[in-house]
């Protein structure tokens, strides 16, 4: 019996029906069911974890922060930043989720939300046209439309190390932290991984370990936070700026209030070129990535020169020349910025420490997780605790790990197993009334949580407001506009370097996952432009039906 048979059979439990059920307490799903409800559609959002907070509830590992600046990294709702005041510049894990308590708070978001409640199947009822969405915990639900706001990184990725399970100390993945903390002081730690969470968990671990061990695959191109503490009053005197800084959000390629200019790097000279590196970098955060000449990001030669200054401010910190080499080498592992790049406070400086050292797995790979550390090429490391920081099945992966049928009685994960294929990063077809937000090719990776959360998410309220105005209309992407979508992604990436980095913005840290554009490269006011098109055009690119209307 299907699932969608299963639901029509009367059951002892009665199921309840919806207008919407969005699935993901983060930015996206919060602000989904706050505008949706308010417009009176009938919501539930469901939620695998026991709070909210999406990334920042599963990511409470120590030092976990976000890498995009205040005010940009909050909702820019005036009823919510008003009264909210943050105490750093990049806020922790654990003030973001004060901040998610309060704007629950305000905006009265937990009573329609079902939290310990994973979502593990959807199939769609062709004869209701609805979503009958099963719970892990054997609950069904009906739903007219189906929002998935899963975010980016909800399927961790642990390789396939040899002996991984036999090791007998605590063993954690970054994303799968213990809620109730743990104690590194004083402990024998290894870390592998060097991605953004990697570094920032170092950091943490270098003040306390008795001895800290790095295994590093890839140098990570790390990017100077200028962290700052931020007072009631500072923030006061920001506020007057916050409307027209959201705005600025629509004209950004990340969604931050900056962009690059109009220049190329290689036609300033070396001292304008400089000064420009310099402030930028002195700005912090992803300045020196996002907002310096427009062809750092396409052309080699200008790519190189931004390489070489991030070199030589990072190889200035380092006592050990050999160390140097290894954490920023004369020769880029690939070109600067298309990896994400992270941000770091004293990630070069814990390298100067006794207890802190590097094992560069280039040189002498893992070969086995032993029941008491690391074994490599070359030697044995033992440890209490051993940390994985080695990142998720990014953007697809959160979407892909729900057994999600569409009409074909084809799954999402088969009819993307080739690569993704969505029309505006929004839909597919096969799956009708199915909408995924700060998914596969749409900006999500390349812009920040809240902004794409407002940005695309009041695209798809106003679409299902639409749908809704037409009688519950249902709505299909076509296979057409899927192909255009996605000949348009790859056209677009193809004049940028991403492709030339093994990274997850392109499926290549996962072993087997088609290596493609998974966010899109257009940046965040072309991808706007494309939405608004197909609107203003009856919303092309899909197929819609009104119920009993054909
Ligand atoms: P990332 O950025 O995907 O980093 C994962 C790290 O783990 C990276 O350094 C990988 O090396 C390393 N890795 C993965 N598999 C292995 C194996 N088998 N052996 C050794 N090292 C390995 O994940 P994060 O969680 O740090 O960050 C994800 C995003 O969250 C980040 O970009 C921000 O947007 C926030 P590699 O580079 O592949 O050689």
């Amino acid at each position: 019996m299907s699932l969608a048979q299963a639901a029509i059979v009367p059951d002892i439990r009665p199921v309840e029906e919806l207008d919407v059920l969005v699935v993901g307490a983060g930015f996206t799903g919060l602000y989904q069911l706050h505008r949706l409800r308010e417009l009176g559609f009938s919501v539930r959002l469901f939620e695998a974890a026991a709070d909210l907070g999406g990334i920042w509830y599963w990511n409470c590992y120590p030092g976990a922060r976000v890498d995009t600046h205040v005010p940009m990294y909050e909702f820019s709702l005036e009823e919510l930043w008003r009264d909210w005041t943050w105490t750093e510049r990049f806020p922790a894990w654990d003030e973001l989720r004060r901040y998610f308590h309060y704007v629950d708070k305000k905006l009265d978001l937990s009573r329609d939300i079902r939290f310990n409640t994973r979502v593990e199947g959807a199939e769609f009822d062709l004869e209701r046209n609805q979503w009958v969405v099963r719970a892990q915990d054997g609950s069904i639900v009906r739903a007219r439309y189906l929002v998935m706001c899963t975010g980016f990184a909800a399927k961790p990725y642990t390789p396939d190390l040899k002996g991984l399970s036999l090791f007998a100390g605590a063993k954690h993945h970054t994303a799968w932290w213990p809620q109730e903390g743990l104690d590194m002081a004083g402990k024998r730690i290894g870390v592998i991984g060097t991605g953004a969470s990697g570094v920032q968990v170092v950091q943490e671990a270098a003040a306390v370990a008795s001895q800290l061990t790095v295994f590093q695959r890839t140098p990570i191109l790390a990017l100077a936070m200028q962290q700052c503490t931020l007072d009631e009053g500072t923030q006061n005197e920001m506020k007057r700026d916050y409307p027209a800084r959201y705005v600025r959000r629509r004209e950004s390629f990340g969604g931050f209030d900056f962009h690059a200019s109009g220049k190329s790097a290689l036609e300033v000279s070396p001292e304008e070129r400089r000064e420009v590196y310099e402030a930028a970098w002195a700005a912090g955060g992803f300045s020196f990535w996002a907002s310096t000449f427009y062809d750092i990001m396409m052309n080699l030669e200008a790519n190189r020169t931004a390489y070489d200054f991030w070199r030589e401010k990072v190889q200035a910190r380092l006592d050990d020349p050999a160390l140097a080499e290894k954490l920023a080498p004369k020769d880029p592992p690939h070109p600067f910025g298309v990896k994400r790049p992270s941000l770091e406070q004293n990630y070069y400086d814990v390298f100067n420490q006794n207890n802190v050292r590097l094992v560069d797995l280039k040189e002498t790979p893992i070969q086995e997780i032993t029941p008491t550390g690391v074994r490599t090429g070359e030697d044995e490391y033992e440890f209490d605790i051993l940390v994985l920081a080695t990142g998720f099945d990014a953007v697809t992966g959160g979407l892909t790990q729900i057994d999600i049928t569409g009409t074909q009685g084809v799954s999402l994960k088969e009819h993307w197993a080739a690569g993704a294929r969505t029309h505006l990063g929004i839909a597919s077809a096969g799956f009708p009334n199915l909408v995924f937000l700060y998914g596969p090719q749409s900006p999500s990776g390349f812009c920040n949580g809240p902004t794409c959360a407002e940005l695309q998410g009041d695209w798809v309220v106003a679409f299902l407001e639409q749908m809704r105005e037409r009688g519950g209309a249902r709505f299909e992407a076509t296979r057409e506009a899927e192909d255009a979508w996605r000949t348009h992604v790859n056209e677009v990436g193809a004049m940028t370097l991403f492709p030339l980095a093994d990274s997850w913005y392109m499926g290549a840290n996962i072993p087997g996952k088609p290596r493609e554009f998974l966010n899109y490269p257009g940046g965040v006011p072309l991808y706007l432009r494309m939405c608004e098109a197909s609107a203003a055009n009856d919303y092309e690119g899909f197929v819609l039906s009104v119920p009993g209307g054909g």
